[in-house]
């Protein structure tokens, strides 16, 4: 019998790694899609294109997680094996903006779908929620681990806090298998383009093609724990097969600045950079041409910021014996890789 996997976010960056994932395990995979206006399945387009490779194992739904009766139907018609709660608002300056759209679907949606699965008494489903590292805010810890304490800085990172406690709420009180994955940053060349990696790679990609735009970006000494999204998902599927539930940091322990990742994304073409200035008068130029290639917005400052992000995968790596396959160089190599692919079109 072919296990069956329930993925809601199955349009965003890592819905769309992970239905590969599974479907390359032979899972029938069922994913939820909002109704927009435009097309949404960019990401999973190739998946349709490849029908011979994934027949019919791979069914798409609409879907809102926000609509407890629609989360109720598609658990009860769908009686997945595994569900991979993904669908969220994940962008945490947008979080600032939307801070009760965010928390209904960050929140809320999370309860619906521990409280369908309650309801219809389905305690076989293994559920897996996206936690985040955003919930530990500014610490003060050198590298965190699962046993560290919560403050988050933003509407977002609060959102995530509820759904996390009442994935282990519901664990602890009706003995059903939810799992939380505490993940670090993890970007791919399908990663959104107003996260600040890709916005960078994106950039870097239209130099390369002789563009001329200047990059506007705002706190460029924020550091970040990043990592791939394939390494990730794998994590997440690791999680769910572990005989009990629990929760996980997934993490290179790889951090450096938003700054160096841009000095290392130019490189890759052969521009390297000199920075001049302080604050929103900081700018990056190339010696030699006296170009300028980044300056400083303060529209992209967050009312607050979380400054240090650097994770222990321990625990995953000795529990799940999870390990990431790249590092930094590895990721910006393929990121910037594919936006010159992109950006040639
Ligand atoms: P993403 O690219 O922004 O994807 C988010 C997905 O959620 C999209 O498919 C989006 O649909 C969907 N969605 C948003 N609101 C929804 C709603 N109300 N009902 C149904 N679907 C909804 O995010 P990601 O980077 O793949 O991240 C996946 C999950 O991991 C998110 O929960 C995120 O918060 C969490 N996380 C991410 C990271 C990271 O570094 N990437 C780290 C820690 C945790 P549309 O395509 O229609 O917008
Ligand atoms: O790429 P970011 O927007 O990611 P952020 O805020 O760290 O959140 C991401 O990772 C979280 C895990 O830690 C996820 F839970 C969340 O869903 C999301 O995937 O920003 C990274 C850093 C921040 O410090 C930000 O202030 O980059 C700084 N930054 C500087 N200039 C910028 C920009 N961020 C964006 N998005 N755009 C800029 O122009």
């Amino acid at each position: 019998m072919k296990k069956i996997a329930l993925i809601s976010g199955i349009t965003g960056q890592d819905g769309a790694y992970l239905a590969k994932f599974l479907l390359n395990k032979n899972y029938i995979v069922h994913g939820i899609k909002r109704r927009s206006s435009l097309i949404n399945t960019a990401r999973i387009d190739d998946i349709y294109q490849d029908k011979q490779k994934y027949k019919a194992n791979f069914i798409l739904h609409y879907g809102d997680i926000t609509d407890s009766s629609n989360v109720f139907n598609l658990i009860q018609k769908i009686k997945p094996d595994e569900v991979y709660n993904l669908a969220a608002q994940s962008h945490v300056q947008v979080s600032f903006d939307t801070p009760i759209y965010t928390s209904t679907t960050n929140a809320i949606g999370t309860l619906n779908f521990l409280e369908a699965i309650k309801n219809l008494n389905q305690k076989k489903i293994k559920f897996y929620q996206a936690s985040t590292s955003e919930m530990f805010g500014n610490i003060n810890k050198k590298t965190i681990t699962e046993k560290d304490s919560f403050s988050p800085v933003s509407p977002y990172g609060t959102s995530k806090l509820y759904s996390y406690w009442i994935v282990k709420n519901y664990r602890d009180s009706y003995n059903i298998f939810a799992s939380n994955g505490i993940l670090f940053n993890h970007e791919s060349p399908l990663r959104g383009e107003t996260f600040v990696s890709r916005k960078i790679t994106m950039n870097v990609a239209r130099r390369h093609h002789g563009y001329n735009d200047i990059l506007y970006l705002g706190n460029i000494y924020s550091k970040r724990d990043w990592g791939h999204a394939i390494d990730y998902v794998e994590g997440m599927w690791k999680m769910l097969q572990h005989k009990k539930p629990d929760d996980f940091i997934l993490a290179t322990q790889i951090t450096t600045t938003v700054k160096n990742f841009v000095n290392k994304a130019f490189s890759k073409i052969n521009i390297n950079l000199s920075w001049k200035g302080r604050g929103v008068n900081e700018i990056a130029y190339d010696k030699k041409t006296k170009k300028i290639y980044v300056k400083i917005d303060k529209n992209y400052f967050r009312p607050n910021e979380l400054h240090y992000l650097k994770g222990s995968p321990k625990k995953a790596k000795k529990i799940l014996k999870w390990k990431p396959k790249y590092n930094l160089d590895k990721l910006i190599n393929e990121m910037v890789n594919k936006d010159i692919e992109i950006c040639k079109l």
